[in-house]
Order: C-alpha cells, then sequence, then structure tokens
C-alpha cells in the first residue's frame, strides 16, 4: 500500500470517483427513473466534469465507449462484478484481467471483496492476484470492502466497517470504498483503522440534496478521503449541480449549506 495523495485517481489527497457499474450489479431496473441515463455516453458526459477523479466502469462499457473520452476521464476498470439476479451466497467473480484492463487504458482498478461470506477465502486469493499483477504495473488498487454473509446481521455497524477498511490496508489496496457505518465517530475509527489507506464513502441510494451532501460533509470531517458514488449523482435529474456541490464540500472543505448556497 502506498498512502495516494497524487495520481490520475486522488487530487490533493482527495477524490471523487463517479461509479457506474450499476447495469450489472443492480440491471436496467436502476435507470427506471432516468431512462436517458441507460445510454452510457450520458453519464460518461457527466464523469468529465471537474469534479470527477475516476469513473468505475465494467470493461463492456470501458470498450465501446472510453475510446471516445480517455482524454478527459480517468478510468477505474472494474474488475469483477455480480448481477442481482444472483441469489446464493455473495460472490464477486472476476470479469476482466488487469492486463486487460490496462490495454483498455485505466489508469486505476477496482475490486469488490465481501469479507465475511462462505467465499472470502476464494475472493481473497483472487484479490491477491489483482494486487499483486496491480503492482507490478504500479496502477493503484480500489477495494470495494462490504462485509456480507449468513453470519453478518448488520452490514453497516461500525466494527464492521472498520474491519472493512481494515482488511483493505491487510490486503495491499490504496483505496478503501466502504459504507457508510452510521456516524462520524464510526467513520472517524473506520479511517484510523485502514492506517494509511484512503478511505471514501460509498453514495448508496439516492436521497434528497441536502442528506446526501451533508452525510458527505460529515464523512469528511471524519477524515474520509472522498467517496465513490454512483446512483447519488447520475439518477438525479440535474447530477451536474450535485457534482458542483460534491466538488466544493470534498476539494474546497465547504459545508453542506454552503455548497447548496452556491
Ligand atoms: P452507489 O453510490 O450507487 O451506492 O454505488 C456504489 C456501488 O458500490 C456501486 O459501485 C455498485 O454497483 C453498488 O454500489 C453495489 O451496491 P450493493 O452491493 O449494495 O448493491
Amino acid at each position: 500500500m502506498r498512502q495516494l495523495t497524487e495520481t490520475p485517481l486522488v487530487r490533493d489527497g482527495k477524490s471523487i470517483i463517479l461509479a457506474h457499474d450499476h447495469g450489472l450489479e443492480h440491471g436496467p431496473t436502476a435507470f427506471e427513473d432516468v431512462p436517458e441515463r441507460l445510454d452510457p455516453r450520458t453519464v460518461f458526459e457527466l464523469a468529465t466534469h471537474d469534479a470527477v477523479t475516476g469513473f468505475a466502469v465494467q470493461k463492456g462499457l470501458a470498450e465501446t465507449y472510453y475510446p471516445s473520452y480517455d482524454d478527459d476521464v480517468n478510468l477505474l476498470a472494474k474488475l469483477n462484478g455480480t448481477s442481482s439476479l444472483w441469489m446464493g451466497e455473495p460472490y464477486s467473480p472476476r470479469t476482466c484481467s488487469v492486463d486487460y484492463a490496462l490495454e483498455l487504458g485505466a489508469d486505476a482498478v477496482g475490486y469488490t471483496v465481501y469479507p465475511g461470506t462462505n467465499r472470502e477465502t476464494e475472493m481473497f486469493e483472487e484479490f491477491r492476484d489483482v494486487q499483486e499483477r496491480a503492482r507490478e504495473h504500479d496502477v493503484p488498487v480500489a477495494m470495494w470492502s462490504y462485509p456480507r454473509g449468513q453470519a453478518l446481521k448488520e452490514h453497516r455497524k461500525p466494527s464492521v466497517i472498520s474491519y472493512a477498511t481494515r482488511i483493505a490496508l491487510e490486503l495491499g489496496a490504496d483505496i478503501a470504498k466502504v459504507k457508510y457505518p452510521r456516524s462520524g465517530q464510526a467513520m472517524a475509527d473506520a479511517v484510523a483503522a485502514a492506517g494509511d489507506v484512503n478511505v471514501v464513502l460509498s453514495g448508496g441510494s439516492k436521497t434528497d440534496d441536502r442528506e446526501f451532501l451533508s452525510l458527505v460533509e460529515t464523512a469528511m470531517n471524519a477524515g474520509a478521503s472522498g467517496l465513490a458514488v454512483g446512483r447519488n449523482v447520475w439518477q438525479r435529474e440535474n447530477p451536474e449541480q450535485i457534482l458542483d456541490a460534491l466538488e466544493a464540500v470534498v476539494f474546497e472543505e465547504a459545508t453542506a449549506d454552503e455548497a447548496l448556497a452556491e
């Protein structure tokens, strides 16, 4: 692990990663309220916003659309994923290799791990291959660290989220993407558990502007390095507006109220 302060994905130690792998993870129902965003070009366009330091997509979208955006968008290639049609024990199979991601122009790679599931050992081993190959090529690795499984009743329990960020450190990720652990103090504890790993907040399902920006403000005050957000941006009618506000809160230390007043 290296502490990331300046890479294509990180500006002044902070990131706003726009995630757009929901077509795989959640399916087309994720686009019901914004059918125009089913066209990936519309979200690639959003990723050109100044606030966005990285754009996380699966290889199919990268292959088809990234060539038109590689000057303006930093690609974070997501290397595994699963559909919501799968109802078994949570597991996210490999969908792309590090080498192929680099051929596509990736600036960083991302990998989901579900600690706590019956398939944790497999996922840790698969992550090992990804992490070591990424190191050989000197590309940053973001871990979507999402504890799940039958034994875990509460995925967002503070101790579980701290464990999630710690696992990212232990396994050699550069960025840990975690769900919000319900309070600023718990977020600060999760950041502390991560050592020098940059901890970014996962956006979650769409909420109103004030609620979302206040959450981001709380996470930033707790030491988070930014966020990796999907639905709370591209499911909005006016996603540019929320990206302007996020830029103010994440990079300019504005409060949610100040960002909303701009
Ligand atoms: P959101 O900001 O929309 O929550 O996206 C973050 C993300 O990690 C996506 O990359 C992924 O598609 C989704 O959440 C997975 O969430 P879950 O596993 O909870 O369905």
